[in-house]
């Protein structure tokens, strides 16, 4: 894993242990499978990831807010065909030289669809223990190969792509506050924990990126995931289910949505 941070973490992250926290995870997924709250969580394991028995791992926090693979899975696809689509009519070529930021990678459900189909994934998150989950998840299912694990705060994300690596989507899947988020009757973007619409700017301002996808809770505010696209633009939202269950949206801005659908 690479990291920007101090020496001091460089030198704390070469000494980790990589084998007690596996250990450690494992013995927790005991509490997890009785735990009140978090059972439904261990009872859909096979949902979160179809290769679950292979070994993965997953912290307190990434058994509710992983991407369940087979969605993980669509939007992956779907941001593919729109992004080749959009640049082959648009006379650039090869499709693998597409990169794809995940800039909340979480335990990689995310990152390990795009390194499926997409040759070169950035997978960037604030907590360390995530991002070994991360890697060692996409060891599992085989690509770890085709991305980069970065320990980076959001908001600082622009200083590590300066003048280097040009990004052409970003996948957005940010802290939506826990489990409770759902009690609200509507979620309103600006109350996440990182403001969705600085976020959004973020990306379009500093990192030069408007190929966005934002995945958020299934009561947000759609008034202020299309107002985010801007006048005369196009963004598709999506809802993503999981056989009759609503899951999440996912927003598509941009070369990745479909605008022929629309137009
Ligand atoms: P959920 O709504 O907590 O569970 O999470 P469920 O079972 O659909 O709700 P309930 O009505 O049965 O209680 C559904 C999915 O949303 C999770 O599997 C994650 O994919 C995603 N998710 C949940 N949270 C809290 C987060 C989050 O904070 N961030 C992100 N990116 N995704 C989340
Ligand atoms: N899509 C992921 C889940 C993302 S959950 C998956 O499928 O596994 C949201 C993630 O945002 C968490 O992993 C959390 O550590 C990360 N996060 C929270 N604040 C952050 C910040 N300021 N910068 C970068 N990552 C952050």
């Amino acid at each position: 894993m690479n990291s920007d941070e101090s020496d001091d973490d460089k030198n704390s992250s070469s000494l980790f242990d990589f084998d007690l926290l596996h250990a450690r995870l494992e013995k927790s997924y005991k509490q997890v499978s009785v735990s009140r709250k978090m059972r439904k969580f261990y009872a859909r394991r096979y949902q979160l990831f179809t290769r679950f028995d292979s070994g993965v791992l997953l912290d307190q926090e990434s058994w509710f807010s992983v991407t369940p693979e087979a969605i993980a899975r669509h939007v992956a696809h779907k941001c593919f065909d729109c992004l080749v689509r959009s640049r082959v009519v648009g006379g650039e070529s090869s499709s693998s030289s597409f990169t794809v930021l995940d800039a909340f990678c979480g335990s990689g459900g995310n990152t390990i669809q795009f390194a499926r189909l997409f040759d070169h994934v950035i997978a960037t998150d604030i907590d360390f223990v995530k991002l070994q989950c991360a890697q060692h998840n996409s060891n599992l299912y085989g690509t770890a190969h085709r991305t980069s694990f970065y320990m980076q705060d959001f908001f600082s994300l622009h200083k590590m792509f300066e003048g280097r690596t040009k990004i052409d989507m970003i996948f957005l899947s940010p802290p939506w506050g826990g489990v409770d988020y759902i009690h609200k009757r509507e979620n309103d973007l600006s109350e996440f924990p990182l403001d969705t619409f600085r976020v959004f700017l973020y990306c379009k301002n500093k990192l030069n990126c408007s190929n966005l996808v934002l995945f958020l809770p299934r009561n947000s505010n759609v008034e202020q995931i299309a107002y985010m696209a801007g006048a005369n633009a196009c963004v598709e939202v999506e809802q993503n289910f999981l056989g009759h269950k609503l899951v999440a949206i996912s927003a598509y801005y941009d070369e990745l949505c479909d605008r022929k659908k629309f137009f």
